[in-house]
């Protein structure tokens, strides 16, 4: 048997072991992929001073924003070329399909680091304002400055996508990063590492620690020298974290759970609709915050709509991640297992009635490794549990209305507000119900459709701020007024 590879974690441009060391276990098949580095606290700190070493000696941030994008494409051109073994890490560590992989997690990790590249070059660090006449003749300039250092804190559903949304925008505003991953899947940030040091990034201006949460990342949510915090994960830590981070004001991020309802209106083509439904509680097996988790579907359309989801979900193929024909991979722990299969217990408590699935896979593939296959519960009301918490797996509840208006009030009847989506072949009445929704994506007769182009965020406890679009570098950016005196010219 070949040994498993060990990776060190990466900080000031130098890799660095740990005494101890965290083991890195195939979802799919319990195997053992490779070792990291367990980092302690004082890792972190490290990390910190090394983030603000190269801050103050300036060589990133007082680069121009071309040189920045330049050195920042470099890293897009090397992901690109490891481009096939970042997508078989994914598969590995995080379980998600090699399809999945090569649009999602790795397609869209390149192609939105790309976007942040581009934007450091369109991105207006510095304006003049108005000519003010009152109470003196003055102008003023409005400069964007970076913060400092930044602390990234990821989870493992999109290890490398999540991890970019915030390098990215941090990188083209100048500033230096500390970067977690999730104890599951550090590898593909390890190897994005690989790419930034081949690409030339000064050292100090990204750093990854693989330590835990409670421990490490805490300590970069509390540290000092961190002057902002993005994160990404559960609404729980990210109370924790705005806790920790309000201490010494940080500016922080928050991208946490959802509990997306997805609306189908009366006149919606259902062909189109069901398939829509099930792709946006499915992708990689419902572990998105963003998935669409709550089917609102209108009474008198209820029965034909439940025939026709049953039936499409049975063609789900569930399995082998690394078959190019899978559709749905394993989930990415047992603890996670156990936590959806306690969902679906509770929901038929509760009242729900099982409409398809729920029940535990059978054959050789599910021998090994944490599987769910997709689930329905029907005839759920918004007031149960399986309505109002994340599941975070392939679970659908699906709500009966009579009215738009009914419909309206209990996709907002939540204390999430991430994502949302409405189904109709009238945009004008689809349209209508999406500016009634309390939710920072409304998708219109699709799902996911997450774009580097355009903002994303929650309302509500789905988090502060947002991540991607054009004005993503605000959040990692401060902002200077400089006020030119112009009425005493001395001659
Ligand atoms: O997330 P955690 P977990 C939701 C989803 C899931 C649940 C639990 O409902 O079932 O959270 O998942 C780091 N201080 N989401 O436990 O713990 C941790 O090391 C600082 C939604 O895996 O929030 C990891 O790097 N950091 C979600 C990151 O936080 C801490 C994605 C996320 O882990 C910490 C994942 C602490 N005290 C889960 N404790 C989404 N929004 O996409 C942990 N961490």
């Amino acid at each position: 048997m070949t040994q498993a590879p060990h990776y060190p974690m990466y900080i000031d441009g130098e890799w660095v072991d740990a005494a101890e060391r965290f083991e890195i276990i195939d979802p799919a098949t319990d195997e053992l992929v490779a070792t990291t580095a367990k980092g302690i606290v004082a890792d972190a700190d490290r990390a910190v001073a090394a983030a603000l070493r190269a801050h103050r000696r300036g060589d990133w941030r007082n680069m121009s924003p071309d040189e920045r994008a330049a050195i920042m494409s470099r890293i897009v051109e090397r992901l690109n070329e490891k481009m096939d073994e970042l997508v078989d890490l994914h598969i590995a560590e995080n379980g998600v399909t090699r399809k999945q992989a090569m649009a999602f997690h790795v397609g869209y990790s390149i192609s939105h680091l790309q976007y942040f590249a581009d934007l450091a070059r369109t991105y207006e660090f510095e304006h003049t304002g108005p000519v003010l006449s009152y109470p003196t003749s003055a102008v003023g300039v409005v400069r964007r400055e970076p913060i400092g250092v930044v602390a990234g804190i990821v989870p493992w559903n999109f290890p490398l996508l999540l991890a970019v949304w915030k390098l990215g925008p941090a990188l083209a505003a100048g500033n230096c990063i500390v970067l977690k991953p999730d104890e599951k899947t550090p590898l593909t940030l390890l190897e994005l590492a690989k790419a930034a040091d081949e690409a030339g990034l000064p050292p100090g201006v990204l750093n990854i620690v693989t330590g835990p949460g409670e421990t490490v990342g805490a300590r970069l949510a509390a540290h000092p020298d961190v002057r902002k915090v993005a994160f990404t994960g559960s609404t729980a830590v990210g109370k924790e974290i705005s806790k920790l981070a309000a201490e010494n004001v940080k500016k922080v991020t928050l991208e946490l759970g959802g509990k997306g309802p997805n609306i189908v209106l009366a006149d919606a083509d259902i062909e189109q609709a069901v398939d829509g439904a099930l792709f946006a509680f499915c992708l990689y097996a419902g572990q998105a915050c963003e998935s669409g988790t709550r089917l609102l579907l209108p009474e008198s359309r209820y029965d034909e709509f439940m025939d026709r989801l049953t039936a499409r979900a049975a063609q789900i193929r569930v399995g082998d991640p690394n078959d190019f024909d899978t559709d749905m991979g394993p989930i990415i722990s047992s603890e996670q297992k156990q936590r959806i299969e306690h969902y679906i217990e509770l929901g038929q408590k509760e009242g729900a009635t099982l409409a398809f699935g729920g029940k535990p896979l059978t054959g050789e593939q599910f021998e090994q490794g944490n599987w769910v296959g997709p689930t329905i519960l029907g005839d759920v009301d918004n007031s149960m549990t399986v309505a109002q918490e994340e599941i975070f797996g392939p679970v659908l509840v699906v709500i009966k209305y009579k009215t738009v208006a009914e419909a309206i009030a209990i996709a907002n009847d939540t204390e999430y507000g991430l994502s949302a989506g409405v189904w109709s072949v009238d945009i004008d009445a689809a349209l209508d119900v999406a500016r009634q929704i309390e939710s920072g994506t409304v998708w219109i007769n699709d799902w996911h459709m997450v774009n580097a182009l355009y903002p994303f965020g929650g309302y509500k406890q789905s988090g502060n701020g947002r991540e991607l679009g054009p004005h993503a570098l605000d959040e990692y950016t401060e902002q200077k007024f400089v006020h030119i005196d112009l009425a005493r010219k001395r001659e």
